[in-house]
């Protein structure tokens, strides 16, 4: 038995059913939302990952690839996008991405992590040149790359279809799939922070479709505009029905919302988002979320102090050392855009929990001064 003590006993039905093991309903989910017992939230969710993952604490050793900002969607929560030939737009040719891709290379990298914009002029042909180059230069790194969105886009470029076009990019590379365009499902909130983006349908069909040909994916939610309580209940049980369906999913990460440089900044009443919301975002997602293996503390997002107090929150994974962030600082983080190994793996020790280097499917990495290798 937890030594439990609860000051909102509205919580003490659920306390229950997450000591038993048992699964948390849609109403479960708007009451931990509503509750401020936000200490007694975290202990319920740091008991969940406890028993997941025990003191272990993932984090690796990746790289952010953006190979253009130029979008024709012109998303209210977006810092990034740029149209065409507008200033700051830009594009990289292929060998500017390999060079970037090497660029500092002082630590071997496993996972390389490429999203970017929906740009109107560039061929479906370059992402497979680019997957097809890195993988020709850089065999042991993973391919995380595009959004469901961005597959999405290229489907309706070339009249493909969304199966088509991940054995395709599958074929030149790609290994999985990140988590980004979720924002929330519902669809009278995306209609005003995202009007031109594909709806929760398509996003889940896309995913669904790439665990069918084996490949895993993580999930997003963007939070802290104007999304309710329910709204992220409702887009967390959506993505649990689907993980039960594929169990494709391995990691979920809740992403708050960053209001400068955006249309979407205006509309919010209040600033950024707090500690006690992020916190207790995390710690929902881990009760909410009871068949995803993983859930992330994004730290470029959280900024390492909160994303280091996560980790007794639910988390048990910090991300890895991302290098030259984009998307977030557009949208004004001031957090820096790269951390050494040496320096995730402090905040994880700090905290008293044990780091554990891992590639993208989550097996461990071991290093030498020179080597580095994955065990399958
Ligand atoms: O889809 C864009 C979000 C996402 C803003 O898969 C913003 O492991 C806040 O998905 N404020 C892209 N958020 C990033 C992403 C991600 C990040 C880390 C790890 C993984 C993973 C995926 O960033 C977008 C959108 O939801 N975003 N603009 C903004 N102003």
């Amino acid at each position: 038995m937890l030594n439990l003590r609860l000051e909102d006993m509205d919580l003490q039905p659920i306390a229950e059913k997450v000591l038993a093991g048992e699964r948390l309903d849609f109403q479960d989910g708007v009451t931990l939302y509503q509750s401020n017992d936000l200490l007694a939230i975290g202990y319920l969710a740091h008991h969940v990952r406890e028993k997941l993952h025990g003191k272990r604490t993932h984090f690796n050793v990746n790289r952010h690839i953006n190979p253009t900002n130029v979008c024709v969607a012109s998303c209210k929560l977006c810092a990034f996008g740029r149209k065409p030939d507008t200033p700051g737009a830009y594009t990289m040719a292929l060998e500017e991405a390999f060079r970037i891709a090497g660029e500092n290379w002082t630590e071997a990298i496993t996972e390389f992590h490429i999203v970017g914009g929906l740009h109107p002029n560039l061929p479906f042909q370059y992402y497979v040149d680019l997957l097809r180059g890195l993988r020709e230069r850089f065999p042991s790194v993973h391919l995380k790359a595009f959004t469901a969105v961005e597959i999405a886009y290229y489907a309706h470029m070339t009249r493909l279809s969304v199966r088509e076009i991940l054995e395709k990019f599958k074929e030149a590379g790609l290994g999985s799939l990140p988590g980004g365009g979720a924002e929330i499902f519902a669809p009278a909130v995306r209609r005003v922070i995202c009007d031109h983006k594909i709806g929760a349908h398509m996003w889940l069909k896309i995913h669904r479709t790439a665990h069918e040909l084996g490949l895993h994916s993580t999930a997003t939610m963007l939070y802290g505009h104007i999304e309710s309580a329910e709204d992220r209940v409702d887009h967390l049980v959506q993505l649990r029905d689907l993980q039960d369906q594929t169990h494709g999913f391995q990691t979920f990460i809740p992403l708050a919302f960053h209001p400068a440089n955006t249309e979407l900044g205006k509309l919010v009443e209040h600033a950024e988002t707090t500690g006690f919301m992020d916190l207790k975002n995390i710690a929902v997602a881990r009760l909410m979320l009871d068949n995803f293996p993983h859930i992330k503390a994004y730290w470029i997002m959280l900024t390492p102090r909160v994303a280091q107090i996560a980790l007794r929150f639910g988390a048990d994974d910090i991300d890895g050392t991302v290098a030259e962030e984009k998307i977030y600082h557009d949208a004004g983080a001031k957090t820096p855009q790269v951390m050494t190994r040496q320096e995730i793996m402090r905040l994880i020790k700090e905290a008293g929990f044990e780091p554990f280097e891992r590639d993208t499917l989550y097996r461990p990495v071991s290093r030498t001064e020179t080597s580095v290798s994955v065990q399958v």
